[in-house]
């Protein structure tokens, strides 16, 4: 008997992610690497497309970001986009200047996103992030966010429907950067979207956060048993409305709770999902004000003890929300 040629087959797709304090080199040397993320604003200049540099500042020298799939990993660029693929799975990220006019970047770079995942067999994409200058700048429909939303609906150019969203995080560089980060994970085969029992759809938003809801779902659950459930950019916001008004440690808790409640959810359709955060929950804490991050660190390490972390000063879309959390979850 002879075994078959191995071509893992997106049913198999793994994506194993941790933080791990290792130098970005030594990390870079793996073939089975689809990306490595630095945090901070010492630029660690390598040239390696798996590789990027996030500009939020971390509480303390952050751990690498690190997914690992269970394939040898191709990488390149082409037109602009850094990619890697390999187990059914493609890692894309797209910079471009932001010249101020938020809507008008969001509107290229999502343009040429649905350009790319239009021609790519990694087509369904699980998981997305941006992370934008200025976010909650501007008053009313001008605010930077709103504009964003705007252009990021233009740039897609056509409805999309809830069964196609992926989770995402929206989140402000505290420090002006003039870039516009954009970076996703698509697969050959869709996952499967998964809404908030206490929260509302963030696509039925109500007029009042602006003019364009955000599409995407809050977690993502990718078709295949070996990933992660992938968890949105998680704030204190229950039904569509902002909680405890500037109240740190109450936000905190709060997100906890929506946390907990996307897992429990993912749960009934993976029972194999750890049913708590745990060891295999690495997160990344978005923190408003630079003073609170101590406070949230030393908070999370209570609440949460043995569930990995890397906390950073970021701005969340709304001004009253002092927190929001994303990660992933297995
Ligand atoms: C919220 O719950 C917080 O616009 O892509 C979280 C995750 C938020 C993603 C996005 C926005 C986005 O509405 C904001």
């Amino acid at each position: 008997m002879f075994a078959p040629a191995s071509t893992p087959t997106a049913a198999l797709s793994a994506l194993c992610i941790d933080y791990r304090d290792a130098p970005l080199a030594d990390v870079l040397q793996d073939p089975q690497l689809l990306a490595a993320f630095s945090f901070g604003h010492e630029a660690a200049r390598v040239d390696d497309t798996r590789h990027v540099q996030v500009t939020l500042t971390p509480l303390t020298a952050a751990p690498l970001e690190v997914w690992r799939v269970n394939d040898h990993v191709q990488h390149g660029q082409r037109d602009g986009i850094a990619f890697s693929h390999g187990s059914g799975l493609q890692f894309c990220a797209l910079e471009l200047a932001d010249t101020g006019d938020i809507e008008t970047v969001a509107a290229e770079a999502y343009a040429r996103f649905e350009a790319w995942l239009s021609e790519s067999l990694y087509a369904r994409p699980l998981r997305i992030w941006n992370y934008l200058d200025a976010i909650t700048e501007g008053e009313g429909d001008a605010e930077r966010y709103r504009r964003f939303c705007v252009g990021r609906a233009r740039g897609i150019g056509r409805a999309q429907h809830p069964h196609e969203l992926p989770a995402a995080t929206a989140i402000g560089h505290a420090q002006r950067s003039g870039r516009f980060q954009l970076y996703w994970l698509a697969a050959t085969t869709p996952g499967t979207p998964l809404e908030n029992p206490r929260q509302v759809q963030a696509w039925r938003y109500p007029r009042q956060y602006g003019p364009q809801a955000p599409g995407f779902a809050r977690a993502l659950l990718p078709a295949s048993s070996n990933m992660p459930l992938l968890l949105s950019g998680t704030a204190a916001v229950v039904g569509h409305a902002s909680q405890h008004d500037h109240q740190l440690e109450a936000q905190l808790d709060e997100v906890l709770t929506n946390l907990q409640t996307l897992i429990s959810s993912a749960r009934t359709q993976r029972p194999a999902l750890s049913p708590a955060l745990g060891q295999r929950t690495p997160l990344k804490v978005y923190v408003r004000d630079a003073a609170a991050m101590p406070q949230v660190d030393a908070l999370l390490a209570q609440r949460l003890p043995g569930v990995p972390r890397i906390v950073l000063h970021g701005h969340v879309c709304r001004r009253e929300l002092l927190v929001e959390i994303d990660g992933c979850h297995v």
